[in-house]
Protein backbone atom coordinates (compact mmCIF):
# COMPACT_ATOMS: atom_id res chain seq x y z
CA UNK A 1 0.00 0.00 0.00
CA UNK A 2 0.85 3.86 -0.67
CA UNK A 3 1.48 3.99 3.15
CA UNK A 4 3.75 0.85 3.59
CA UNK A 5 5.92 2.77 0.71
CA UNK A 6 5.97 5.31 -0.98
CA UNK A 7 6.90 6.51 -4.59
CA UNK A 8 10.82 5.36 -5.53
CA UNK A 9 11.82 9.29 -5.85
CA UNK A 10 11.57 11.47 -2.96
CA UNK A 11 11.48 14.85 -3.03
CA UNK A 12 10.61 17.65 -0.28
CA UNK A 13 7.04 17.86 -0.93
CA UNK A 14 6.63 21.26 0.24
CA UNK A 15 9.19 22.20 -2.45
CA UNK A 16 12.08 24.56 -3.42
CA UNK A 17 13.09 28.11 -3.71
CA UNK A 18 14.28 29.33 -6.83
CA UNK A 19 17.94 29.29 -5.85
CA UNK A 20 17.82 26.40 -3.69
CA UNK A 21 20.25 22.94 -4.43
CA UNK A 22 17.29 20.51 -5.60
CA UNK A 23 18.20 16.76 -5.22
CA UNK A 24 16.23 13.95 -5.83
CA UNK A 25 16.34 10.75 -4.18
CA UNK A 26 16.39 7.44 -5.58
CA UNK A 27 15.44 4.19 -3.60
CA UNK A 28 17.03 2.17 -5.78
CA UNK A 29 20.69 3.14 -7.79
CA UNK A 30 20.73 -0.38 -10.09
CA UNK A 31 16.92 0.84 -11.43
CA UNK A 32 17.96 4.35 -14.00
CA UNK A 33 20.92 5.88 -15.06
CA UNK A 34 18.65 8.90 -16.44
CA UNK A 35 15.26 11.52 -14.68
CA UNK A 36 13.34 13.68 -16.61
CA UNK A 37 11.81 16.53 -14.71
CA UNK A 38 8.55 17.29 -16.20
CA UNK A 39 6.52 20.60 -15.80
CA UNK A 40 2.93 19.72 -14.84
CA UNK A 41 1.10 22.02 -16.24
CA UNK A 42 2.08 21.76 -19.47
CA UNK A 43 3.49 17.99 -19.88
CA UNK A 44 6.67 19.27 -21.34
CA UNK A 45 10.46 17.53 -20.10
CA UNK A 46 11.95 20.94 -18.99
CA UNK A 47 14.94 19.04 -17.66
CA UNK A 48 16.97 15.49 -17.90
CA UNK A 49 19.50 14.50 -16.07
CA UNK A 50 21.99 11.94 -14.40
CA UNK A 51 20.71 10.48 -11.65
CA UNK A 52 24.22 9.48 -9.92
CA UNK A 53 26.01 7.62 -7.56
CA UNK A 54 25.02 4.42 -5.15
CA UNK A 55 24.96 5.08 -1.99
CA UNK A 56 24.33 2.21 0.34
CA UNK A 57 22.11 3.42 3.31
CA UNK A 58 22.04 1.18 5.89
CA UNK A 59 19.03 3.36 7.75
CA UNK A 60 16.61 2.79 4.92
CA UNK A 61 17.69 -0.72 4.32
CA UNK A 62 18.26 0.69 0.32
CA UNK A 63 21.21 1.52 -1.88
CA UNK A 64 20.15 5.12 -2.97
CA UNK A 65 21.47 7.61 -5.95
CA UNK A 66 20.74 11.17 -6.69
CA UNK A 67 19.36 13.76 -9.48
CA UNK A 68 20.25 16.86 -9.55
CA UNK A 69 17.88 19.50 -10.45
CA UNK A 70 18.61 22.57 -8.94
CA UNK A 71 19.38 24.26 -12.18
CA UNK A 72 15.23 24.48 -12.57
CA UNK A 73 14.65 27.79 -11.16
CA UNK A 74 11.00 28.79 -13.05
CA UNK A 75 8.55 28.87 -10.70
CA UNK A 76 5.91 26.10 -11.18
CA UNK A 77 4.52 22.76 -10.77
CA UNK A 78 6.61 19.65 -11.13
CA UNK A 79 7.48 16.11 -10.59
CA UNK A 80 10.16 13.80 -11.06
CA UNK A 81 10.29 10.76 -13.83
CA UNK A 82 12.22 8.05 -14.77
CA UNK A 83 11.41 5.08 -16.83
CA UNK A 84 11.94 2.06 -14.02
CA UNK A 85 11.43 4.43 -10.66
CA UNK A 86 8.58 5.88 -11.56
CA UNK A 87 7.07 9.44 -10.74
CA UNK A 88 8.14 11.34 -7.83
CA UNK A 89 5.35 13.52 -5.74
CA UNK A 90 4.13 17.06 -7.41
CA UNK A 91 6.30 19.87 -5.70
CA UNK A 92 6.10 23.32 -6.23
CA UNK A 93 9.49 25.80 -7.41
CA UNK A 94 8.74 29.25 -5.84
CA UNK A 95 10.19 31.80 -3.52
CA UNK A 96 7.31 31.79 -1.08
CA UNK A 97 6.94 27.92 -0.77
CA UNK A 98 7.83 28.04 3.17
CA UNK A 99 5.97 30.72 4.28
CA UNK A 100 3.36 29.20 5.13
CA UNK A 101 4.30 26.09 6.96
CA UNK A 102 7.06 28.53 9.00
CA UNK A 103 3.83 30.90 10.12
CA UNK A 104 1.99 27.38 10.89
CA UNK A 105 4.67 25.49 13.11
CA UNK A 106 4.76 29.15 15.16
CA UNK A 107 0.86 28.91 15.41
CA UNK A 108 0.84 25.51 16.40
CA UNK A 109 2.34 26.67 19.47
CA UNK A 110 -0.80 28.89 20.21
CA UNK A 111 -2.92 25.97 19.34
CA UNK A 112 -1.51 24.39 22.39
CA UNK A 113 -2.10 26.98 24.49
CA UNK A 114 -3.49 26.09 28.31
CA UNK A 115 -5.59 28.40 31.07
CA UNK A 116 -6.73 30.57 28.28
CA UNK A 117 -9.79 30.30 25.54
CA UNK A 118 -9.17 29.74 22.44
CA UNK A 119 -11.71 31.89 20.19
CA UNK A 120 -12.52 30.73 16.84
CA UNK A 121 -11.08 34.24 15.46
CA UNK A 122 -7.42 32.91 16.23
CA UNK A 123 -8.09 28.52 16.84
CA UNK A 124 -10.99 28.55 14.08
CA UNK A 125 -12.07 24.40 14.15
CA UNK A 126 -9.83 24.05 17.49
CA UNK A 127 -11.64 26.70 19.42
CA UNK A 128 -12.45 25.98 23.03
CA UNK A 129 -13.02 27.11 26.35
CA UNK A 130 -10.22 27.97 29.04
CA UNK A 131 -8.92 24.29 30.01
CA UNK A 132 -6.76 23.12 33.52
CA UNK A 133 -7.75 26.59 35.83
CA UNK A 134 -8.32 25.32 38.52
CA UNK A 135 -5.79 25.30 41.44
CA UNK A 136 -3.19 21.96 41.51
CA UNK A 137 -1.74 20.16 45.08
CA UNK A 138 1.61 20.70 45.47
CA UNK A 139 2.70 16.51 45.11
CA UNK A 140 2.91 15.51 48.90
CA UNK A 141 1.22 18.36 50.53
CA UNK A 142 -2.62 20.00 50.80
CA UNK A 143 -1.21 22.99 50.00
CA UNK A 144 -2.53 24.66 46.52
CA UNK A 145 -1.19 26.44 43.87
CA UNK A 146 -2.35 28.82 40.62
CA UNK A 147 -0.19 27.43 37.84
CA UNK A 148 -2.48 28.22 35.13
CA UNK A 149 -0.93 28.77 31.76
CA UNK A 150 1.63 27.85 29.38
CA UNK A 151 1.68 25.60 26.40
CA UNK A 152 0.30 21.85 26.70
CA UNK A 153 3.30 19.76 26.25
CA UNK A 154 2.11 17.70 23.34
CA UNK A 155 -0.50 15.20 22.41
CA UNK A 156 -1.37 15.04 26.32
CA UNK A 157 -2.31 18.11 28.48
CA UNK A 158 0.81 18.14 30.83
CA UNK A 159 2.71 20.96 31.27
CA UNK A 160 6.29 20.39 31.84
CA UNK A 161 8.99 22.64 32.52
CA UNK A 162 11.91 20.89 31.06
CA UNK A 163 10.48 20.53 27.44
CA UNK A 164 8.92 23.70 28.01
CA UNK A 165 12.20 25.23 28.31
CA UNK A 166 13.84 23.72 25.43
CA UNK A 167 11.30 24.82 23.28
CA UNK A 168 11.05 28.79 24.64
CA UNK A 169 15.27 28.74 24.24
CA UNK A 170 14.54 27.67 20.18
CA UNK A 171 12.12 30.34 19.74
CA UNK A 172 14.25 33.07 21.65
CA UNK A 173 17.72 32.01 19.58
CA UNK A 174 15.27 32.06 16.17
CA UNK A 175 14.73 35.37 17.10
CA UNK A 176 18.04 36.02 18.30
CA UNK A 177 19.56 34.84 14.98
CA UNK A 178 17.09 35.77 12.68
CA UNK A 179 14.98 38.70 13.22
CA UNK A 180 14.07 39.73 10.28
CA UNK A 181 11.92 36.79 9.38
CA UNK A 182 9.60 37.19 12.29
CA UNK A 183 6.09 39.56 11.88
CA UNK A 184 3.60 40.34 13.80
CA UNK A 185 0.94 39.25 12.38
CA UNK A 186 0.84 35.24 12.54
CA UNK A 187 -2.65 35.05 13.69
CA UNK A 188 -2.87 35.06 17.52
CA UNK A 189 -4.28 37.54 19.99
CA UNK A 190 -1.79 39.44 20.32
CA UNK A 191 -0.61 39.94 16.75
CA UNK A 192 -0.55 43.96 15.66
CA UNK A 193 0.75 45.23 19.20
CA UNK A 194 4.19 46.06 17.53
CA UNK A 195 5.85 42.79 19.31
CA UNK A 196 7.12 39.89 16.88
CA UNK A 197 4.59 37.15 17.47
CA UNK A 198 7.66 34.89 18.08
CA UNK A 199 8.23 37.04 21.37
CA UNK A 200 4.52 37.24 22.75
CA UNK A 201 4.15 32.94 21.98
CA UNK A 202 7.74 33.00 24.07
CA UNK A 203 6.45 34.83 26.64
CA UNK A 204 3.12 33.08 27.67
CA UNK A 205 4.67 30.17 28.42
CA UNK A 206 7.63 32.09 30.52
CA UNK A 207 4.74 33.52 32.13
CA UNK A 208 3.51 30.20 33.08
CA UNK A 209 7.32 29.39 34.19
CA UNK A 210 7.19 32.10 36.41
CA UNK A 211 4.02 30.53 38.53
CA UNK A 212 6.43 27.11 38.59
CA UNK A 213 9.28 28.31 40.55
CA UNK A 214 9.11 28.46 44.61
CA UNK A 215 9.09 31.74 45.93
CA UNK A 216 10.60 30.68 48.63
CA UNK A 217 13.48 28.01 47.42
CA UNK A 218 13.53 29.46 44.49
CA UNK A 219 13.69 25.84 42.78
CA UNK A 220 11.37 25.03 40.34
CA UNK A 221 8.84 21.90 39.74
CA UNK A 222 9.20 19.64 37.34
CA UNK A 223 5.50 19.75 35.73
CA UNK A 224 2.14 19.96 36.90
CA UNK A 225 -0.44 17.18 35.14
CA UNK A 226 -3.02 14.75 36.39
CA UNK A 227 -1.58 11.32 38.32
CA UNK A 228 -2.13 9.64 34.88
CA UNK A 229 -2.82 10.90 31.48
CA UNK A 230 -6.20 11.93 30.70
CA UNK A 231 -8.78 10.59 28.20
CA UNK A 232 -8.96 11.25 24.40
CA UNK A 233 -10.98 14.85 25.05
CA UNK A 234 -10.97 18.18 24.75
CA UNK A 235 -8.54 20.19 27.37
CA UNK A 236 -11.70 21.58 28.55
CA UNK A 237 -13.61 18.39 29.58
CA UNK A 238 -10.61 17.00 31.41
CA UNK A 239 -11.66 16.45 34.88
CA UNK A 240 -8.97 14.70 36.75
CA UNK A 241 -7.37 17.01 39.68
CA UNK A 242 -4.03 18.70 38.95
CA UNK A 243 -0.83 17.85 40.66
CA UNK A 244 2.45 19.83 40.55
CA UNK A 245 5.42 17.77 41.08
CA UNK A 246 8.09 18.31 43.14
CA UNK A 247 11.38 20.45 41.94
CA UNK A 248 13.72 19.22 39.79
CA UNK A 249 17.67 20.10 39.28
CA UNK A 250 17.26 19.83 35.26
CA UNK A 251 13.73 22.02 35.92
CA UNK A 252 15.35 24.30 37.42
CA UNK A 253 18.69 25.15 35.52
CA UNK A 254 16.81 25.17 32.65
CA UNK A 255 14.08 27.46 33.88
CA UNK A 256 17.75 29.40 34.68
CA UNK A 257 18.91 29.27 31.49
CA UNK A 258 15.86 30.31 29.58
CA UNK A 259 14.96 33.15 32.13
CA UNK A 260 18.38 34.68 31.72
CA UNK A 261 18.24 34.73 27.89
CA UNK A 262 14.66 36.51 27.62
CA UNK A 263 16.06 38.86 30.24
CA UNK A 264 18.71 39.63 26.92
CA UNK A 265 15.72 39.59 24.33
CA UNK A 266 13.02 40.87 25.75
CA UNK A 267 14.73 44.31 26.97
CA UNK A 268 14.52 46.06 24.09
CA UNK A 269 10.07 45.57 24.08
CA UNK A 270 10.05 45.48 27.98
CA UNK A 271 13.09 46.47 30.37
CA UNK A 272 10.45 45.80 33.35
CA UNK A 273 9.74 42.40 32.25
CA UNK A 274 12.92 41.81 31.41
CA UNK A 275 14.62 42.38 34.73
CA UNK A 276 11.74 40.16 36.68
CA UNK A 277 13.17 37.36 34.16
CA UNK A 278 17.01 37.89 35.28
CA UNK A 279 15.90 37.99 39.31
CA UNK A 280 14.32 35.12 38.80
CA UNK A 281 16.90 33.35 36.64
CA UNK A 282 19.20 34.56 39.55
CA UNK A 283 17.05 32.76 42.41
CA UNK A 284 16.55 29.83 40.23
CA UNK A 285 20.65 29.60 39.81
CA UNK A 286 21.62 29.81 43.91
CA UNK A 287 18.73 27.15 44.44
CA UNK A 288 20.60 24.59 41.91
CA UNK A 289 24.06 25.41 43.30
CA UNK A 290 22.80 24.43 46.77
CA UNK A 291 21.21 21.60 45.62
CA UNK A 292 23.60 20.16 42.84
CA UNK A 293 24.44 16.50 44.56
CA UNK A 294 20.36 15.56 44.42
CA UNK A 295 19.33 13.16 41.90
CA UNK A 296 17.23 13.69 38.67
CA UNK A 297 13.32 13.51 38.40
CA UNK A 298 11.83 10.38 38.71
CA UNK A 299 8.07 9.98 39.08
CA UNK A 300 6.04 9.11 42.32
CA UNK A 301 4.85 5.92 42.31
CA UNK A 302 1.38 6.47 41.46
CA UNK A 303 2.07 9.20 38.54
CA UNK A 304 2.30 7.71 35.20
CA UNK A 305 2.76 10.98 33.14
CA UNK A 306 5.50 11.74 30.69
CA UNK A 307 8.27 11.71 33.33
CA UNK A 308 11.06 13.20 31.16
CA UNK A 309 13.55 11.72 33.58
CA UNK A 310 17.53 13.38 33.51
CA UNK A 311 19.75 12.18 36.22
CA UNK A 312 22.75 14.47 34.58
CA UNK A 313 22.50 18.22 35.91
CA UNK A 314 25.79 19.59 35.06
CA UNK A 315 24.77 20.29 31.48
CA UNK A 316 21.70 21.96 32.56
CA UNK A 317 24.20 24.04 35.40
CA UNK A 318 26.71 25.19 32.41
CA UNK A 319 24.13 26.23 30.19
CA UNK A 320 22.74 28.60 33.15
CA UNK A 321 25.96 29.99 33.53
CA UNK A 322 26.76 30.29 30.32
CA UNK A 323 23.01 32.32 29.74
CA UNK A 324 24.09 34.41 32.60
CA UNK A 325 26.99 35.29 31.45
CA UNK A 326 26.27 36.40 27.86
CA UNK A 327 23.26 38.40 29.40
CA UNK A 328 25.11 40.29 32.27
CA UNK A 329 28.64 39.90 31.12
CA UNK A 330 29.34 39.15 34.88
CA UNK A 331 32.92 36.88 35.20
CA UNK A 332 32.00 35.41 37.80
CA UNK A 333 29.77 32.98 35.97
CA UNK A 334 32.64 32.94 33.66
CA UNK A 335 35.05 31.74 36.47
CA UNK A 336 32.33 29.25 37.32
CA UNK A 337 32.06 28.35 33.79
CA UNK A 338 35.83 27.03 33.68
CA UNK A 339 35.76 25.33 36.20
CA UNK A 340 33.07 22.62 35.33
CA UNK A 341 34.09 19.41 34.04
CA UNK A 342 32.20 18.75 31.28
CA UNK A 343 34.15 15.79 29.27
CA UNK A 344 31.64 13.51 30.87
CA UNK A 345 28.92 15.14 28.88
CA UNK A 346 26.98 13.59 25.95
CA UNK A 347 26.44 16.73 23.74
CA UNK A 348 22.93 17.65 22.72
CA UNK A 349 20.61 20.57 21.81
CA UNK A 350 17.28 17.95 23.23
CA UNK A 351 15.39 18.38 26.22
CA UNK A 352 17.86 15.83 27.99
CA UNK A 353 21.13 17.20 27.13
CA UNK A 354 21.01 21.08 26.88
CA UNK A 355 25.40 21.57 26.03
CA UNK A 356 25.05 22.71 22.99
CA UNK A 357 22.98 25.49 24.17
CA UNK A 358 25.67 26.51 26.34
CA UNK A 359 28.63 26.56 24.32
CA UNK A 360 26.69 28.77 21.53
CA UNK A 361 25.66 31.09 23.91
CA UNK A 362 29.38 31.59 25.53
CA UNK A 363 30.46 31.82 21.97
CA UNK A 364 28.27 34.50 21.03
CA UNK A 365 28.82 36.61 24.02
CA UNK A 366 30.49 40.00 23.46
CA UNK A 367 33.67 39.27 25.36
CA UNK A 368 35.38 35.84 25.82
CA UNK A 369 38.51 34.21 27.49
CA UNK A 370 39.98 32.81 24.67
CA UNK A 371 41.17 29.62 26.68
CA UNK A 372 37.35 28.54 27.54
CA UNK A 373 36.16 29.64 23.92
CA UNK A 374 38.44 27.31 22.38
CA UNK A 375 37.75 24.40 24.95
CA UNK A 376 34.18 24.81 23.94
CA UNK A 377 34.66 25.04 20.37
CA UNK A 378 36.11 21.82 20.00
CA UNK A 379 33.15 20.12 21.93
CA UNK A 380 31.18 22.55 19.65
CA UNK A 381 32.32 20.92 16.77
CA UNK A 382 32.91 17.07 18.11
CA UNK A 383 29.24 17.03 18.23
CA UNK A 384 29.32 19.02 14.40
CA UNK A 385 31.93 16.14 13.09
CA UNK A 386 29.43 13.32 13.81
CA UNK A 387 26.91 14.74 12.31
CA UNK A 388 28.44 15.60 8.75
CA UNK A 389 29.52 12.09 8.80
CA UNK A 390 26.10 10.48 9.51
CA UNK A 391 25.13 12.84 6.60
CA UNK A 392 27.93 11.97 4.28
CA UNK A 393 27.17 8.31 5.05
CA UNK A 394 23.24 8.43 4.05
CA UNK A 395 21.59 8.60 1.13
CA UNK A 396 19.10 10.80 2.44
CA UNK A 397 21.24 13.02 4.20
CA UNK A 398 20.16 12.02 7.23
CA UNK A 399 21.68 13.32 10.21
CA UNK A 400 20.87 10.95 12.47
CA UNK A 401 23.06 7.64 12.33
CA UNK A 402 21.90 3.98 12.69
CA UNK A 403 20.05 4.59 15.60
CA UNK A 404 16.02 6.07 15.32
CA UNK A 405 15.28 7.43 18.53
CA UNK A 406 11.43 8.37 20.15
CA UNK A 407 11.37 11.83 18.20
CA UNK A 408 14.12 11.21 15.41
CA UNK A 409 12.39 14.47 13.72
CA UNK A 410 13.12 16.72 16.29
CA UNK A 411 16.73 15.46 16.46
CA UNK A 412 16.79 16.47 12.60
CA UNK A 413 15.89 19.78 13.36
CA UNK A 414 18.22 20.43 16.30
CA UNK A 415 20.93 18.95 14.21
CA UNK A 416 20.21 21.79 11.46
CA UNK A 417 20.12 24.17 13.96
CA UNK A 418 23.42 23.08 14.95
CA UNK A 419 24.59 23.15 11.43
CA UNK A 420 22.89 26.75 11.39
CA UNK A 421 25.18 27.71 14.49
CA UNK A 422 27.79 26.37 13.19
CA UNK A 423 27.18 28.94 10.07
CA UNK A 424 27.40 31.82 12.88
CA UNK A 425 30.09 30.82 15.00
CA UNK A 426 32.91 29.01 12.52
CA UNK A 427 32.25 31.20 9.27
CA UNK A 428 32.18 28.32 7.05
CA UNK A 429 28.88 29.65 5.41
CA UNK A 430 27.72 27.80 2.78
CA UNK A 431 28.70 24.07 3.74
CA UNK A 432 26.83 23.87 6.62
CA UNK A 433 23.62 26.25 5.19
CA UNK A 434 23.40 23.43 3.03
CA UNK A 435 23.41 20.49 4.98
CA UNK A 436 21.13 22.17 7.38
CA UNK A 437 18.65 22.94 3.90
CA UNK A 438 19.24 18.79 3.76
CA UNK A 439 17.65 18.20 7.39
CA UNK A 440 14.47 20.57 6.33
CA UNK A 441 13.92 18.42 2.99
CA UNK A 442 14.52 15.36 4.92
CA UNK A 443 11.53 16.57 7.38
CA UNK A 444 9.28 17.93 4.27
CA UNK A 445 9.38 14.36 2.61
CA UNK A 446 12.95 13.32 1.02
CA UNK A 447 12.93 10.40 3.37
CA UNK A 448 12.87 6.56 3.20
CA UNK A 449 9.08 6.26 4.23
CA UNK A 450 7.97 9.45 1.81
CA UNK A 451 6.03 10.95 4.63
CA UNK A 452 6.35 14.61 4.55
CA UNK A 453 6.30 14.94 8.47
CA UNK A 454 4.95 18.26 9.27
CA UNK A 455 0.78 17.93 9.10
CA UNK A 456 -1.28 19.77 6.82
CA UNK A 457 1.46 19.77 3.94
CA UNK A 458 2.86 17.59 1.32
CA UNK A 459 0.98 14.99 -0.24
CA UNK A 460 1.50 11.75 1.83
CA UNK A 461 1.18 13.58 5.38
CA UNK A 462 0.28 12.55 8.79
CA UNK A 463 -3.66 12.17 9.38
CA UNK A 464 -3.36 10.36 12.34
CA UNK A 465 -1.70 12.02 15.18
CA UNK A 466 -1.38 11.03 18.76
CA UNK A 467 -2.84 14.27 19.91
CA UNK A 468 -5.81 14.74 21.86
CA UNK A 469 -7.83 17.99 20.15
CA UNK A 470 -6.78 16.69 16.37
CA UNK A 471 -8.50 12.91 17.98
CA UNK A 472 -11.28 14.22 19.52
CA UNK A 473 -12.84 16.76 16.81
CA UNK A 474 -11.47 14.19 13.52
CA UNK A 475 -9.51 16.86 12.12
CA UNK A 476 -6.11 17.04 12.23
CA UNK A 477 -4.54 19.91 13.51
CA UNK A 478 -2.20 21.93 10.53
CA UNK A 479 1.60 22.60 11.31
CA UNK A 480 2.59 19.68 13.54
CA UNK A 481 5.96 18.04 13.92
CA UNK A 482 5.46 14.28 14.08
CA UNK A 483 8.24 12.68 16.30
CA UNK A 484 9.04 10.55 13.59
CA UNK A 485 10.71 7.26 12.80
CA UNK A 486 11.57 5.41 16.34
CA UNK A 487 14.22 2.04 15.53
CA UNK A 488 13.24 1.58 19.38
CA UNK A 489 9.63 0.68 18.80
CA UNK A 490 8.15 1.88 21.69
CA UNK A 491 4.89 1.29 21.69
CA UNK A 492 2.49 -1.28 20.94
CA UNK A 493 1.02 -0.55 17.54
CA UNK A 494 4.49 0.34 16.55
CA UNK A 495 5.64 -3.14 17.29
CA UNK A 496 2.77 -5.02 16.02
CA UNK A 497 3.15 -3.13 12.61
CA UNK A 498 6.92 -1.95 12.29
CA UNK A 499 9.05 -4.95 13.56
CA UNK A 500 11.78 -6.00 11.14
CA UNK A 501 12.11 -2.96 9.23
CA UNK A 502 15.30 -0.93 8.84
CA UNK A 503 15.70 1.74 11.47
CA UNK A 504 14.80 5.13 9.28
CA UNK A 505 11.26 3.36 8.34
CA UNK A 506 9.71 2.83 11.67
CA UNK A 507 6.91 5.10 10.99
CA UNK A 508 3.43 4.37 10.83
CA UNK A 509 0.36 7.16 10.98
CA UNK A 510 -1.58 5.44 13.65
CA UNK A 511 -3.31 7.50 16.64
CA UNK A 512 -2.39 4.56 18.67
CA UNK A 513 1.33 5.08 18.28
CA UNK A 514 2.38 7.72 20.39
CA UNK A 515 6.05 7.01 20.18
CA UNK A 516 5.95 7.97 16.19
CA UNK A 517 3.10 9.92 15.24
CA UNK A 518 3.24 12.29 18.24
CA UNK A 519 3.89 16.04 18.68
CA UNK A 520 5.46 17.82 20.68
CA UNK A 521 5.96 21.96 21.43
CA UNK A 522 9.80 21.33 21.54
CA UNK A 523 9.93 19.52 18.00
CA UNK A 524 8.07 22.22 16.38
CA UNK A 525 10.32 24.63 17.63
CA UNK A 526 13.82 23.97 16.58
CA UNK A 527 11.82 23.43 13.21
CA UNK A 528 11.09 27.00 13.68
CA UNK A 529 14.85 28.04 14.21
CA UNK A 530 15.67 26.30 11.71
CA UNK A 531 13.52 27.41 8.55
CA UNK A 532 14.03 30.69 10.22
CA UNK A 533 17.81 30.62 9.15
CA UNK A 534 16.61 28.71 5.74
CA UNK A 535 14.30 32.11 5.14
CA UNK A 536 16.69 34.25 6.46
CA UNK A 537 19.24 33.32 3.49
CA UNK A 538 19.23 36.60 1.46
O1 LIG B 1 10.00 13.10 23.78
C1 LIG B 1 10.17 12.18 24.83
C2 LIG B 1 11.11 11.09 24.37
O2 LIG B 1 12.39 11.63 24.11
C3 LIG B 1 11.18 9.99 25.42
O3 LIG B 1 11.95 8.92 24.90
C4 LIG B 1 9.78 9.52 25.78
C5 LIG B 1 9.76 8.44 26.85
O4 LIG B 1 10.31 8.91 28.02
O5 LIG B 1 9.00 10.61 26.22
C6 LIG B 1 8.83 11.60 25.24
O6 LIG B 1 8.08 12.62 25.77
C7 LIG B 1 6.69 12.44 25.91
C8 LIG B 1 6.36 12.83 27.34
O7 LIG B 1 6.90 11.87 28.21
C9 LIG B 1 4.89 13.04 27.58
N1 LIG B 1 4.32 13.93 26.61
C10 LIG B 1 4.52 13.48 25.23
C11 LIG B 1 5.99 13.38 24.93
C12 LIG B 1 6.24 13.00 23.47
O8 LIG B 1 5.88 11.71 23.14
ZN1 LIG C 1 -5.14 22.93 29.39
Amino acid sequence: SKGDIGPSININQVGYRTNDTKIAIFRDSSLDTSFDVVDVATGNVVFTGDVVGSIETESAGETVAHGDFTSITKPGTYKITAANSGESYEFVIADNIYDDVFADTVKMLYLQRCGIELTEEHADTFAHAACHVQKATIYGTTETKDVSGGWHDAGDYGRYVVPGAKAVADLLLAYEDYNEVFNDSVGIPESGNGIPDVLDEARYELEWMFKMQDDQSGGVYHKVTGLKFAGTVMPEEVTDDLYIMPISNCATGDYAAVMAMAARVYKQYDEAFAKECLTAAIKALNYLENNLEDGGFVNPSDVTTGEYPDTEDIDEYFWALSELYKTTGDTSYEEKLSLLDLNSLENGLGWQTVDLYGYYAYLTADKQNPELSNRFMEKFKSYLVTIEKNIEEDGYYSSMGKVYPWGSNMTLANNGEVLLMANKILEDNDSYYELAKKQLDYLLGANSTSYCFVTGYGTLTPENTHHRPSQSLGITMVGMLVGGANSNLEDPYAQNVLDGKPAAKCYVDNEQSYSCNEVTVYWNSPLVYLMAGLNAKE
